[in-house]
């Protein structure tokens, strides 16, 4: 048991797009983070799931199947595998990672529809949208361009201008057209279901901004000004020939829009792995579900989700969502269309085997509480005088001179002065920091502890000077290096859900 009375924690992170690969953002937003979060659970010998997959519906993935002249089920297809060996090559340690064009998916999340129609937790509205009457397909927002009505921009977009950046709506844009075929759109009569979020308003309030106070300040902050600004009706199916079709009557050509069934990808992929005690991960109090997610994805997670839960009526809630800021690249943000990235698989085509690096400078460097710039130089000085000249120099000096005076057997110890109970009153010590900052979702800050520990070590080293000793005193150079032993075998453990490759390598030296 943990704190409220916690049994087990089911981990999940936001569902990465199958239209591209993943990069460093994704990586230090959501999946390094997640990833320590679950490893040190483990490590504390509690129940775990870790609960990932990718997301294969929506418009973007059939406008790259346009595109291409393929089908949106070769794009996720090609993604999907790629995404899933990213995260494998990177030691991202999922239970689970699958998709959402899964059967077992469309079966939950057609189900899980089906269930809040019954209840009458939705409304109907019929309504005009713009349609491409030459590819015969209502737009999406983000699909339709024109002119900006406040400051004239030629290339606004239906959600948005990103020249004067004024919300919109794709009414209000000057001379609309399609961007998909370049044709002038026309309106059309549609009908939609809607989540009447405004009916969830006061007990959103309450239950966020009362009840989880302790979320982090970015997250908390974005939820208060969604609902200072009061709830509205959320439409949940599009039309649209991909996706999960509305299991219900007179609904032909529409499906559930990619936000309604890919938050249940969660439940499904959990149903993948748990057929029979999923429910154990979903409907007991007792279990703990953590989100992890991007900075953009949190009113899905915090307000829309949730909702959805709540309709239901036998979901658990979230019990903490620490999104992230965003991670900039040599100060400019991140772009998967303008091809602005360090993609995963190409950093390790350049630095095979060099996982931990980029485990540990994204880390060290995380955009926890704002933005953050990854660059190369940082990378470099992080790798050279902190991996290396700390926490490599250190376990280099020890298992070198264990080996050169005592052929790689740990030596026997003789009593500990003053200063040796102090390295072990340390170690103890760190080891209480870090798990705090790691049940607080302080992922820098352990690290930081972890490396402090490392520093212990070369100091304790500098300040005995065992080689010296060598010519006078071999029975205290034996002390020197089993407590220093002792030290390395606590940083295999310390550092392992920051390092795993690097503590599995530590510990096999060490032949722990
Ligand atoms: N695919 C958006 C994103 O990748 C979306 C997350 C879904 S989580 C259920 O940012
Ligand atoms: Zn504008």
């Amino acid at each position: 048991m943990t704190e409220k009375g916690y049994k087990r924690t089911l981990v999940t992170t936001a569902l990465p797009y199958a239209n591209g690969p993943v990069h460093i953002g994704h990586l230090a937003g959501v999946y390094v983070p997640a990833d320590i979060y679950v490893r040190y659970l483990r490590l504390k010998k509690r129940e775990v799931l870790f609960v990932g997959g990718s997301d294969e519906h929506g418009v973007p993935i059939t406008i790259a199947a346009k595109k291409e002249g393929i089908t949106p089920q070769d794009v996720v297809d090609k993604f999907h595998n790629l995404i899933k060996k990213s995260f494998e090559d990177f030691g991202i340690s999922f239970d689970v990672y699958s998709r959402t064009t899964s059967k077992i998916h469309y079966e939950t999340a057609s189900d899980f529809f089906k269930k809040l129609y019954e209840k009458d937790c939705f409304i109907e509205k019929t309504s005009e949208q713009y349609y491409d009457e030459q590819v015969k397909q209502f737009l999406a927002d983000r699909y339709i361009t024109g002119t900006c009505p406040h400051c004239k921009n030629p290339n606004a977009y239906g959600d948005q201008c990103e020249a004067c950046g004024t919300s919109l709506s794709p009414l209000d844009l000057i001379e609309p057209k399609s961007a998909i075929s370049g044709s002038k759109p026309v309106l059309k009569e549609t009908k939609h279901w809607y989540l009447p979020l405004e009916n969830y308003q006061n007990w959103l309030e309450k239950w966020i901004l009362k009840e989880h106070a302790e979320w982090k300040s970015n997250v908390y902050g974005q939820c208060k000004s969604w609902l200072d600004m009061g709830l509205q009706p959320r439409a949940v199916s599009r039309d649209l020939n991909w996706g999960i079709p509305l299991p219900i009557p007179d609904a032909e050509g529409k499906v559930l829009y990619v936000w309604f069934d890919a938050p249940i990808g969660y439940i499904s992929n959990t149903k993948e792995i748990r057929p029979n005690d999923w429910e154990l991960w979903w409907k007991n109090s007792e279990t703990k579900l953590v989100h992890f997610i991007g900075k953009d994805n949190i009113v899905f997670h915090c307000i829309v989700f949730p909702s959805m839960l709540k309709a239901d009526g036998s979901y658990i809630l979230p019990d903490n969502v620490p999104a992230n800021e965003f991670l900039n690249l040599e100060s400019n943000k991140i772009s998967t269309s303008k091809n602005w990235a360090v993609w995963l698989h190409e950093y390790l085509a350049d630095f095979p085997e060099k996982q931990d690096i980029l485990r540990y400078v994204l880390t060290a460097n995380a955009p926890e509480t704002k933005d953050n710039d990854f660059t190369w130089k940082d990378f470099q000085a992080r790798n050279n005088s902190e991996l290396v000249a700390i926490y490599g120099n250190f376990v280099n000096r020890t298992l070198v001179l264990t080996q050169k005076y005592f052929n790689g057997i740990v030596p026997e110890r003789q009593e500990f002065t003053e200063y040796d109970k102090e390295v072990f009153a340390e170690i103890e010590n760190g080891k209480l920091k870090i798990e705090n900052h790691l049940e607080n979702y302080h992922f820098r800050e352990a690290l930081k502890e972890a490396m402090n520990l490392a520093r212990v070590g070369n100091k304790y080293l500098a300040d005995t000077e065992p080689w010296k000793l060598a010519q006078t005193d071999m029975a205290r150079v034996g002390t020197i290096l089993n407590v220093s032993l002792q030290l390395c075998a606590n940083l295999s453990i310390a550092f392992e859900p920051f390092l795993p490759f690097s503590s599995a390598k530590l510990r096999k030296m060490l032949n722990l």
